[in-house]
This record gives C-alpha cells, structure tokens and sequence, in this order.
C-alpha cells in the first residue's frame, strides 16, 4: 500500500512538472526545460501510467498525444449562442459604434476592452471543477462539432485549471490557431516529407482540427488563445471583460498579450494604429482589431442586434491576402541576369495596395505551387514585402491553364539562359551586352546607398539606356545639357537638377562605390568591411582569393565573385573611367593612405601579433601604403613584435629600430 501511495504521489508530480513546463513553453513563451530532459520526465510518467492503468487519468499530459480515431464528430449545442461580430473598415463606422455605445448607455465618454481580432477558428471549451470537459467548434453558432480529443492535443490548453478556487462550471470562448514560426516550420515539415504545403496558418489550423485522428492534430502545433468568457457558475463574474481575461489568465488559460482597455473614439483609433503598426511581428496573423464594451452590466444592458452584439465591433485591417487570376507569367531579368518568374495579374486590391505583379521566385517555385497562366491564386502583400502568390486555388483551374517554362534565351537580348544544376536561378549570360541588366546596374548604381544620384530613377534610366545615350555608369559623368534636354518629357529644369545630383556624387565614400560596383554577393556590408580591410580601390583590384578571404565574413564564394568581377578588363575600364570623370572619396581612405604615417615606410612582422593574423596586418599595412619585408635591416622603419619573437627582435634592437606590438600597430593604422 505504501509503494502505491508513493507512485501516485510521483504521478501527481511528474504530471504537475510537466503541465508546468509545458505552461512556461507554450503560454509564456519562455522555455524552462531541455527537449531531453522533458521526453525523459514524460517518458517516466508514460512508464507508470502503463504499469499502474488505474492511475491514468483524462488531465495527464500524457493524453496530449491523441487517443483512437473517431468514426465522426458529435454535436454539441452550445450553452449559449456563439456570435459573430460586427465588421467596421473606416474610422467612420467606429465613431457611429462608439455614438450608438454613449447613446444607449446615457453615458459622456465608454471603457473598451481592445483586442487582436486573432485569424483562426472559434471554439468554446468547457471546465468542470477545474477539468476540461469538453469543447466544439462554432457550427451553426447554436451547436458545433465535439472535437474534445482534439483539443486535449494543444499543449497551450490547460487540461486542469491552476489555483484553488475554481468554477463549478466555466464556458471560455476563444480561438485556435497556428503561430507563424509553427507554421512556417509545419510547412518545412510537409516539404521534406513531399506532402501537400498548407496556404495558410488559419487554413492549416482548420485543417488540422477537423481530423477525425487525434494522434494527427497532435503533431500539429496548435494553440488555443482565449477572448470571452461565456458562462461562470458557482463563482462571481467579474464586473468587467477585461478583468474577466485577466481571470482566464491566472486559471492558466492562455489570452493575448497585446489586450488593453482604452477610453472613447481616440482610445479606439490609437488602438488600431499602435497594433497596425505592429501587425506584421506579431507572432500570429490578425486580420483587425475587435473593440468591447469593458463593462459586463453595459454589455447586458447593450444586448444584441440579430445575431451579433451591440456591445463589439471588429475593425478590420485592410486584408494580407485576396484572390485574382493569373493572366500572364513573364520573366523579369535581373542586376546579376537572374531570371525571376513574375505573375501578371488581373489587378487586385490587397495589403492596402492594387497589386498588378507578384514574384514567383523562381522556376523551382512556379512548379512546386503548380502555377499556371489562367489559374485563380492567393496572392499576399504584407507590409512593404513584394507581392508573392501564395498558393494556386485548384478547383477553380480552367481547363485551358498553360504552364510556365523558363525560355531557353533571354527574352530581352537574346543570350542563352544558363542555369548550374546547383542553382535554383536561371541567368541570362548577356552581362552589359543585356539592356536589363545594364538598366538594372545603372539604377542599381544610382541608388541611395550607392553613388545616391537623385532623379536618376527606372524611366530616366530606361530612357537613356534605349537611346544608347548610357551603357555603363562611366557614361553617366559624360551626360550633358545638350544630351539629358533632347529626352522626350524632360524640361530644362529638371536636367539641370539631374546634372547636379550626378555633380554631386562625385564625392563619394569607398564603401559606396564597392557596392554601387554591384559585384555579385557584395552587399552593403561587405562592401563596407572590403574598403575598411584594404583603404585603397587597388589593393581591393589587386588582392587574390587568399588575401580577400582574410576579409571579415568573406567566404569562397564572395572572394571568387570579387575576383571574377576584377578579372573582367571591361569593368577594370569602367572603374578607371569613373576615376577619371572625378568620382573620389576625398575625405575618405584613399586620401588617408597617401597622407598615413604609413606611407612609404617599411615594416617587418615577428612572433604571434595578439588578436591579428599575419596576413590581416600585412593587408592593413599595404592598404595604407606600407610596405612589408621578411628580414630586419637599417632600412627597416618599423618591426612589429608579437608573443615569442625571436631573432628578428633581437636584431631590430641591435640596429635601434623603433619596435612596437599589435595595439600600437593598429593605432598607427587608424591614424
Ligand atoms: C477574435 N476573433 O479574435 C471575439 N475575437 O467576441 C475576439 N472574437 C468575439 N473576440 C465575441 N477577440 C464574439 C466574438
């Protein structure tokens, strides 16, 4: 008797930590347990619940992991009706809410209760004493399917609710739902697995609690988040909704963190801003905001309109994703001659936006989505994100659809398409001879964290392309008055501005005319790390693959672009003639190496330097037009001495030479 009292007392613990862990991971958002460490926990109460059958119970954790199949889902006729709400777009149908709110009240200015307006299913779960009884879907808003064994598979669902005094009864209402990081890794899953990619996380999540096998929905990373309570026996209601959420909060039910309570029409729309502005980090997809009247008397007093109360109001945001047709796929021909795939669609108002175009990618794309000329698709812009088709919506494929093949030359000047069997983009192997990709250099070249030349924009750029007035960024210092005033829609004054803006960058930083270069795999922040490492643009032309990998976060494949890039005597022309036209960095480090302490002197470098390689200070020392010798002499300048300096040191002792170590080094660099 005493073993089995112990063992159930270890099942109540283990069952306690458990629920605890998965609290903290799945409702805080704060792991407070290693993966193997719970499996092991979870494995040991598995163990005993096998031994000992009569100490399992319906709350253990280890009944998340899904029982049988069923054959169908059960009715369920909800206690009380479950409501839709109201939608509102413009601020206009808010303030005609919160009027109708004052109005009906009597009452100078309203509390609201503000929400996420989350973007998933409605559910009603069900606690008994504290034990999660059973919950269902919305349905027909009077009764919904029992998808209770469902449920018990969402690890953010308490299956016993914390604390000591507790309801005999408590009806929650709220909605299941998909994270996007869960989501993005659920469709990862179903990549590699060759399964169908969901289009969604609300359809994912739908999807994924209409199983009829539990043990499915179990592998799906579902949560619950709760916004309404619906009934309370046994227990006084709070007097407000959202003391009535911080209620649910503390019983351990999980509830938006993003909840606040606001005062009159300013309180609303500051509201919907500050969690518009938010939208797109929030960790899952909410389609608005929902508005509720806090306190519960003015709910009731309130009441409903049909089938919705009086009481909240959906404010919606402008919708992430809308349907239209496809009517053309063309390919667009990129900087580097990367072939993209673009979806010309029939226009489409979505994220805020009519939306004419949408990436696909890639070809690998356009056929995992299985998208074809004349199909419907999803197409999604959130935020400032181009637009992408999400997804192909089948049943509606025309029996006509045309599928997409990547054209075997370039639809823009004819070169062959290449594509490395390793590479998933295709590319057009023009280079400066494809009027795209020159188009895309020279803009590219423009840009604002580039050479920065205002006005200098795609119809400009495009225009004087056409007019073969402009084929490398050199030709953009020879554009005169005579030349930019001939284009067609150009007066006099703006190509007097467009002079100036390209006057103007003239004076630029090395950084920027690495990247404005647009050396494939050199982004801003290489470029800034090259011109920091080397100082002058000829110890960049001049380093070999060994002395750019000495680059901060400069790889194989960066140094080989770079390399291929100065090996290319057409873009050494190119450089060449933009020095000439007066592009400069005079404040910059090509000035500094000609002034450098540096200059002209001659070092010799021995014993490990601390924190700098050989090679990295030799670079440095070069850059700044040092130059670096093997053996001590009395032309030796300086003899840099790191840890374990032999001979060399002795000898520069010997001869008197000024001998320093890496700190002073590098200050002499900087200086
Ligand atoms: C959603 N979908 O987030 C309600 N909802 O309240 C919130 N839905 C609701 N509240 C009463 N936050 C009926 C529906």
């Amino acid at each position: 008797m005493a073993v089995a009292s112990e063992i159930s007392a270890r099942v109540r613990a283990l069952r306690a930590e458990l629920e605890a862990h998965n609290r903290a991971y799945y409702v805080f958002d704060a792991p407070t347990i290693a993966d193997a460490e719970y499996d092991r926990l979870f494995r040991e109460l598995q163990a005993l619940e096998t031994a000992h059958p009569e100490l399992l119970c319906a709350d253990s954790p280890t009944q998340r992991v899904g029982g049988a199949p069923l054959a169908q889902f059960v009715q369920r006729r909800h206690s009380a009706p479950m409501l839709s709400l109201n939608n509102a777009f413009a601020d206009e149908e808010v303030a005609a809410f919160d009027r109708r709110c004052r109005e009906a009240l009597g009452a100078e200015s309203v509390d609201y209760a503000c929400e996420p307006k989350l973007d998933g299913l409605a559910i009603t779960l069900v606690y008994e004493r504290g034990l999660f009884a059973y919950g269902a879907t919305r349905g027909d808003g009077t009764s919904g399917e029992d998808v209770s064994a469902n449920l018990r598979t969402l690890r953010n669902l308490p299956l016993r609710l914390l604390g000591d005094v507790l309801p005999e009864r408590l009806e929650v209402r709220g909605e299941v739902l998909l994270y996007r990081r869960d989501f993005a890794q659920l469709n990862q899953r179903q990549r590699e697995a060759g399964a169908r990619e969901f289009i969604n996380p609300r359809n994912a999540a739908a999807g994924s609690l209409r199983q009829l096998d539990p043990r499915i929905t179990a592998r799906r990373p579902l949560r619950f988040l709760a916004y309404a309570v619906a009934a309370l026996d046994g227990l006084p209601m709070p007097s407000h909704h959202s003391a009535a959420m911080a209620q649910l909060a503390q019983w351990g039910l999980p509830v938006a963190a993003e909840r606040n309570t606001v005062t009159g029409l300013d309180g609303l729309l500051g509201y919907y801003q500050r969690l518009g502005a938010r939208r797109d980090s929030l960790p899952y997809d909410i389609d608005g905001v929902v508005y509720k009247v806090d306190s519960l008397a003015a709910q009731e007093q309130l009441g409903f309109v049909s089938r919705a109360p009086r009481f909240a109001l959906a404010h919606k945001f402008p919708a992430q994703e809308e349907a239209t047709r496809v009517l053309d796929i063309e390919v667009q021909v990129g900087r580097t001659g990367a072939l993209t795939p673009v979806a010309r669609l029939e226009p489409v108002f979505v994220g805020g936006v009519t939306v004419t175009n949408a990436t696909l990618h890639n070809e690998g794309e356009v056929r995992r989505k299985d998208v074809r000329v004349g199909d419907s698709v999803l197409v999604r812009r959130a935020g400032d994100v181009i637009p992408e088709v999400v997804a192909v919506i089948q049943e509606r494929r025309p029996a006509d659809a045309r599928e997409f093949a990547m054209p075997a030359r370039c639809p823009v000047c004819g070169s062959a398409v290449e594509r490395p069997a390793d590479e998933a983009i295709a590319r057009c192997s023009g280079g400066l001879y494809c009027p795209a990709q020159r188009t895309a250099a020279l803009l590219h070249f423009a840009s604002r964290r580039a050479l920065d030349i205002e006005g200098l924009g795609d119809k400009l750029v495009e225009q004087l392309v056409a007019a073969n007035l402009v084929n490398t960024p050199a030709d953009i210092y020879r554009l005169d008055m005579a030349a930019l005033s001939a284009l067609e829609r150009m007066g006099e004054k703006s190509a007097a501005n467009i002079l100036a803006a390209i006057e103007k960058s003239k004076t630029t930083t090395l950084a920027r005319f690495i990247y404005a270069l647009g050396i494939r795999n050199v982004g801003e922040s290489t470029a800034r790390d090259l011109a920091r490492h080397f100082g002058r643009i000829e110890a960049l032309l001049a380093a070999d693959e060994a002395a750019l990998e000495r680059v901060p976060d400069v790889g194989p494949v960066v140094a080989a672009s770079i390399r291929r890039f100065c090996a290319e005597p057409h873009n050494l022309q190119v450089i060449g003639a933009l020095r000439q036209a007066g592009v400069a960095w005079p404040d910059g480090e090509a000035a500094a190496a000609a002034t450098s302490k540096i200059a002209g002197k001659s070092f010799v470098l021995t014993g490990t330097l601390a924190g700098l390689s050989r090679d990295q200070a030799k670079d440095m020392i070069e850059a700044r037009g040092g130059r670096v010798t093997g053996s001590v002499s009395t032309k030796t300048d300086f003899v840099v001495a790191g840890a374990e300096a032999g001979a060399k040191l002795e000898r520069a002792l010997q001869l008197g030479i000024q001998v320093i170590d890496a700190a002073q080094l590098l200050h002499l660099l900087e200086t």
